[in-house]
């Protein structure tokens, strides 16, 4: 028998965004990342956060529910930065935001100026990482990200991934008190570029999981096209996939409309859009831009 299916509430300043499995799959954009923006990364250690405004605006309209928001730029201050991008973030949009950082203390600073119930990017099954953010998550009230590998290595088998997410179950609802629902587990997608077995060992995985837990998962979407050519097209193929065995969430580039419309046309087919209402409404505000453009 299967585990009922768990619900994860986020909230912003305004909107609440519920992940579930009988629900609209949740698009988290990830343009809000100075990884490997130079220009974006210059601007920030200048203190200038101009730019964030117009990444907001960009996944907002191409259909983001979520912002990720990571400011791991080299040589800031790490925490005081994404303190700063938080709260401006929330003055340009009342979307929930998913707190991105391998910092423990900027995941604190963010917390304590997030007003709403965000989601923390991420934990590992390792002990110490656990010990460190599951405390900060139960303090404020928040979800948590958590990746099934414990050290640097990640497990290629879906056995040792299960092994991992079981600990991390078992340690942050009995140890910390973080409810069940709170845990979106990241079975970490990887390039199919590197070896043929990596997304089938994924889909594995979100099946197992959605079976034994419930749970809300999440991954980050582009991952599994990196190195390849045609990246939007293996994109928008792989999340449809991803989304039978499971998977509720992605981290993802909103501004591709390819990829944004085959979730959407997935949530149709599997029954998450009720009488299609989402997708014909979509579909009549283009024709109306596209009829407003050749006025
Ligand atoms: N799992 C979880 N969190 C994550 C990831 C994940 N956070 C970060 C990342 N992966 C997802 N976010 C991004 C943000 C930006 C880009 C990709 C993923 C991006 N990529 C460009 C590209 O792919 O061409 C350019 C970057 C570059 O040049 O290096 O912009 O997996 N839990």
């Amino acid at each position: 028998m299967s585990a009922p299916r768990l619900e994860t509430v986020l909230r912003g300043k305004g909107t609440e965004v519920v992940i579930g499995h009988d629900r609209p799959f949740c698009l988290i954009g990830e343009r809000i990342n100075p990884t490997g923006r130079r220009i974006f990364q210059e601007q920030l250690r200048a203190g200038d956060l101009s730019a964030i405004e117009r990444d907001v605006k960009a996944q907002v309209e191409g259909g983001a529910d979520v912002l990720d928001i990571n400011m791991g730029v080299p040589l800031t201050d790490e925490a005081e930065l994404l303190a700063k991008a938080i709260t401006l973030v929330q003055q340009l949009t009342d979307k929930p935001i998913c707190i991105d950082s391998s910092v423990v203390e900027a995941l604190e600073a963010g917390l304590a100026v997030y007003q709403g119930r965000a989601l923390v990017n991420s934990i590992t099954a390792e002990d110490e990482r656990m010990e460190q953010i599951l405390p900060l998550v139960k303090k404020y009230d928040a979800a948590i990200i958590a990746l099934p590998n414990d050290s640097d290595e990640i497990p290629m088998d879906a056995e040792k991934r299960m092994v991992l997410t079981r600990k991390i179950f078992e340690v942050a609802t009995k140890e910390y008190g973080i409810a069940a629902c709170d845990i979106v587990i990241d079975p970490l997608a990887m390039p199919i570029g590197a070896d043929q077995s990596v997304v089938n060992t994924f889909f594995d995985c979100v099946s197992q999981i959605r079976d034994e837990f419930g749970a809300n998962m999440t991954c980050g979407a582009s991952n599994v096209s990196f190195g390849m050519p045609g990246r939007h097209q293996i994109n928008s193929t792989f999340l449809p996939m991803a989304m039978t065995a499971g998977l509720t969430s992605a981290i993802m580039d909103t501004r591709t409309p390819s990829v944004v419309e085959a979730v959407k046309a997935a949530d149709l087919l599997l029954g998450h859009d009720e009488w299609g209402g989402a997708w014909i409404a979509a579909h009549r505000a283009r024709l109306a831009r596209e009829a407003a453009l050749t006025q």
